[in-house]
């Protein structure tokens, strides 16, 4: 039999989980975009070895414990400079950075607006709860001004940060939003997220049952897979700036320039001189 005839194996979705349980609270949206992840991996048949997870702080930071993939859980909001630096450091890689609303738009807003402006080819999965459910509750970015919570009685009165218009105004190529109540349309994104080449973002809508119940409702209100992906970004702000926020689908998808550095193309270089390389890349 030549090598040509040994059948590939394909991967299967429980291949890509490890033998930690979660500790999520049952029934948090965070189970739902675990499982949609791995079958991704499985669909799009990536060996483990050549896939690097990494996180921040949260609930949804603890995704990369739950993959038997290379992982790194970080520190808070630092999940894209840890995902840059390994994406420099190791082109060949798949590099998907995770994380909660918290870690992503807060504490590491300003990681999240460079990181969308380089366009390296990493994969952005924000589990969006509009909340910081592992602090216990407290307003994120993305939490309605009127929201009434012990930090803040009366609502912040601050209007939402808009995630997806951010990341457009900032220069990613791949602007997404799912449900983690839609494993499917939600497979189908972040296939489609980590074929793209580029940063790609993908804002999941994920409830918090614990910190915010009446989330369980969003279900309802979701309108799935509905959106029409634009190349134009005008289009696409149009789209984004447009939806009331429970529209799902790939909003915006371009081919833009993607940052790499010249340590792709010396990889024969010795190990100080490839972190000179990185580290000149990451002053950009
Ligand atoms: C420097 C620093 N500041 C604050 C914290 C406390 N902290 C841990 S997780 C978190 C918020 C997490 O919220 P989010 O990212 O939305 O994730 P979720 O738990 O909602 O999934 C905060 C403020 C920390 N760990 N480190
Ligand atoms: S506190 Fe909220 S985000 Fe954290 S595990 Fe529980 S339901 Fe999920
Ligand atoms: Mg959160």
């Amino acid at each position: 039999m030549s090598l040509e005839q040994i059948p590939v194996k394909k991967a299967r979705p429980n291949d890509y989980t490890s033998n930690e349980h979660p500790v999520w609270c049952p029934g948090c949206g965070h189970f739902f975009i675990l499982r949609a992840l791995t079958k991704a991996l499985a669909w799009l048949n990536i060996s483990k070895q050549d896939i690097g997870l990494v996180s921040g702080i949260g609930c949804s930071s603890r995704l990369p414990a739950y993959l038997d993939v290379y992982g790194f859980h970080g520190i808070h909001g630092r999940a894209l400079a840890l995902a840059s630096g390994l994406k420099l450091a190791r082109p060949d890689l798949t590099v998907i950075a995770a994380g909660g609303d918290g870690d992503g738009y807060s504490i590491g807003g300003n990681h999240f607006i460079h990181a969308c402006r380089r366009n390296m080819d990493i994969t952005y999965i924000v589990m969006d709860n509009e909340v910081y459910g592992m602090t216990k509750g407290q307003p994120s970015p993305t939490t309605d001004p009127e929201w009434h919570s012990k930090l803040a009685p009366n609502g912040t009165g601050l209007s939402s940060f808009n995630p997806m218009g951010i990341a457009l105004a900032s220069g990613a190529s791949f602007i997404a939003r799912g449900f983690s109540g839609d494993p499917n349309g939600l497979t189908k994104i972040l296939t489609e997220a980590i074929q793209h080449q580029g940063f790609s973002l993908v804002e999941i809508k994920s409830p918090c049952v614990t910190f915010r119940p009446e989330q369980k409702d969003w279900h309802k209100s979701m309108r799935l897979m509905n959106v029409t992906p634009f190349a134009n970004p005008m289009e696409a702000a149009q789209a984004i700036y447009g939806s009331d926020g429970f529209d799902t689908g790939i909003y915006y998808q371009a081919d833009s320039p993607v940052y790499r550095s010249e340590a792709s193309s010396k990889k024969n270089g010795t190990a100080s001189e490839q972190m000179d390389i990185i580290e000149k890349a990451l002053l950009v």
